[in-house]
Order: structure tokens, then sequence, then C-alpha cells
């Protein structure tokens, strides 16, 4: 089986590397984080399929040597992502070069690419400040214009907030793919049809090897408790500890109390579903449980077909 070229570039300190060792759960390695030289690249398998991410080293430097052999780097892609930091206003032209001059070689070699724009280093707290929300929101349709007519699907992302990385980073593992697409509706109309909108904070699909297959976030979601619930999921992911607990489980973490199911798929592959939700918001908890239960039998079906 072929391999997948995933490019990841922006310029130097944007978080490129940081964002690949969280995807791949390197916690530890990212307090000591140098700059990178070139071009890194790094393999991963998810489900049989091969990847090799490649960390563009966003020094200029190393920048004008990829726009010279633009044939060579940006020939054949599917998916490419650019990271910008949206803390670092100073630095703002810098990429906005940067973004021109890769979109000019991508229309030139991968027209029919989609361009991940990261809106980077959003962490959890800065979506109450609404000066820096109306920033990122600006600078995200900003980018999209300019890279027309390259598809674009712009995500915010913070490596204090994991869940947010791997979301956008399942998209180059998946790829556009029938089954995360159906997984989508069926999570949002599970939540729409039992009238759960104002209590379920979030749920969210993920296979062993935690890419993301689907997700369900209301429109408001809550950072603060995202991000508390995720260091609890990466907890319990731990591969030694999950055999420890059963199908089920739940956990509690600062007023979000997680339920975990686990799906075994074909070929004994595990997937997990976490409800995510606050207790007190919930009228009724076992009803609450019960439908998801119904809900996992859907899911279960789908599965069998990926
Ligand atoms: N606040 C915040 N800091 C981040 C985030 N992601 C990365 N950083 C910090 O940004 C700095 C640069 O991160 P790197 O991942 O090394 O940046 P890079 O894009 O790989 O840089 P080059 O290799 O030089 O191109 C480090 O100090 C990281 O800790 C984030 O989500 N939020
Ligand atoms: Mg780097």
């Amino acid at each position: 089986m072929s391999e997948e070229k995933i490019p990841i570039l922006g310029i130097q300190n944007s978080g490129k590397t940081s964002i690949i060792r969280t995807f791949q759960r390197e916690f530890k390695s990212l307090a000591k984080l140098k700059p990178t030289k070139g071009i890194e690249r790094s393999k991963m398998t998810f489900f049989g399929k091969d990847l090799i991410v490649w960390d563009f080293g966003g020094q200029d430097r190393f920048r004008k040597k990829y726009m010279n052999r633009a044939d060579v780097y940006f020939s054949d892609l599917e998916q490419v992502y650019f990271v910008v930091d949206i803390q670092d206003q100073n630095s703002i032209s810098d990429t906005l070069n940067y973004f021109q001059m890769v979109r000019t070689a991508l229309l030139e070699y991968s027209p029919n690419i989609i361009l991940f724009i990261l809106l980077h280093k959003f962490d959890p707290g800065l979506e109450k400040e609404t000066e820096t929300v109306e920033y990122v929101k600006t600078l995200g349709e900003k980018l999209k214009t300019m890279a027309h007519p390259l598809k674009t699907e712009v995500i915010k992302t913070s490596i204090f907030n994991p869940i947010s990385v791997i979301h956008a980073m399942s998209n180059a593992v998946l790829g556009n793919n029938i089954l995360t697409n159906n997984t989508e509706v069926i999570l949002s109309e599970f939540v729409k049809n039992n009238n759960f909108e104002d209590q379920i904070e979030f749920i969210l699909l993920y296979s062993e090897d935690l890419v993301e297959l689907g997700s369900y976030f209301p429109e408001n979601v809550d950072q603060t408790a995202l991000k508390l619930a995720a260091k609890e999921i990466f907890a319990a992911f731990e591969p030694k500890k999950l055999k420890l607990y059963a199908g089920e489980f739940t956990i509690e973490s600062e007023g979000v109390e997680l339920l975990a199911h686990r799906i075994v798929g074909e070929e004994d592959q595990n997937f997990y579903l976490l409800v995510g939700y606050k207790p007190e918001k919930v009228y009724n908890v076992l009803a609450l449980k019960d439908s998801v239960k119904s809900l996992l039998d859907h899911i279960e079906k789908i599965l069998m077909f990926f």
C-alpha cells in the first residue's frame, strides 16, 4: 500500500512540531523542543494506512529552499496543513507572505488538495477574550479568501486542548471519509432527537489509536471543561490502564462526568464512545445512559462496514 505524504507548514515557532507530538501523545517531549532543521519525517500507521507527516522547519532559510524546489515538495498531495500562531501578531505579515507562496506552489502542483488552516495557540480561556475571538475570526476569513480557489478548512487548535489537535489531525488520517461524515450526522441527530442540547457537553468517537471518527460539540462548547475532560481521557487511554476497565466506565473531572463505552469491532479492534455531561444539567441520568446505549447499537452497526 502506498504511503500518503502530509506536509505541515508554517513559519518558525508557530507550533508545528508540538502539534505532531501532541497527536502522537508524546506529551513529555513537548517541553524540550528545538527548532526543526529542514524537514523531519515521522511515519504513522492508522487502520492499515501509512502516513508520513513532513514537518517543514519554518525558519526563513529553509522556507526559501522549499520554494525553490516546489515541484519536489508540493506534487501529488491530498492535503496540507498550514499552521498560524494567533498569539504572535508581530509575525503575521511574515506568515501571510509564506502562506501566499505556499498557495501559489499548491495551485501549480496539487490544485485539488484540501488546505487545513490551523489557527494555533488558541489556548483554553482565549474564547472568553472578545478581542482575540474577533481577531481570530477575521484572520481565518482572510486566509480562506487568500487561498481561493483552493479548498480550505479552518480549525482552531491548542496543545493545551489535545482534543482540538486530534480533531484537526484526524482529517489527515481518515481523509474525506464517508464513515466520519455519517457519524457526525448520527451524533448530532441523537442529541437533537432526544432534546439533549442543553445537557450534553460533547460526544467523541475514537478508534483505539485515538483517531477521532466523529464528534459532537454544541455551538458554545465550554473549552475549560473539555480541557479537563481531555486530561482524564488521556489518562484512561493508557493502554495498560485500559485493560482494568470493563466495557463501560465513568470518570468525573471538575464537574464533567464522562461516560465511556468500549465497542469491540471487527478483528477485535476497540472503539470508544465518550459522552461528556454536567450532572447538574441532566434531568434524568438513567434515561441519558439508556439513550446512549441505543446510540451504541447504532454506531456498532456502522463500524462493521468500516
Ligand atoms: N501557548 C501555546 N504555545 C504553544 C502551542 N503550541 C506550541 N507552543 C509553543 O510554541 C513554541 C514553538 O513550538 P514548535 O512546535 O517548536 O514550533 P515549530 O513550528 O515546530 O517551529 P520550527 O521548528 O522552528 O519551524 C514552543 O515554545 C511551544 O511550546 C500552543 O498551542 N499554545
Ligand atoms: Mg519544529
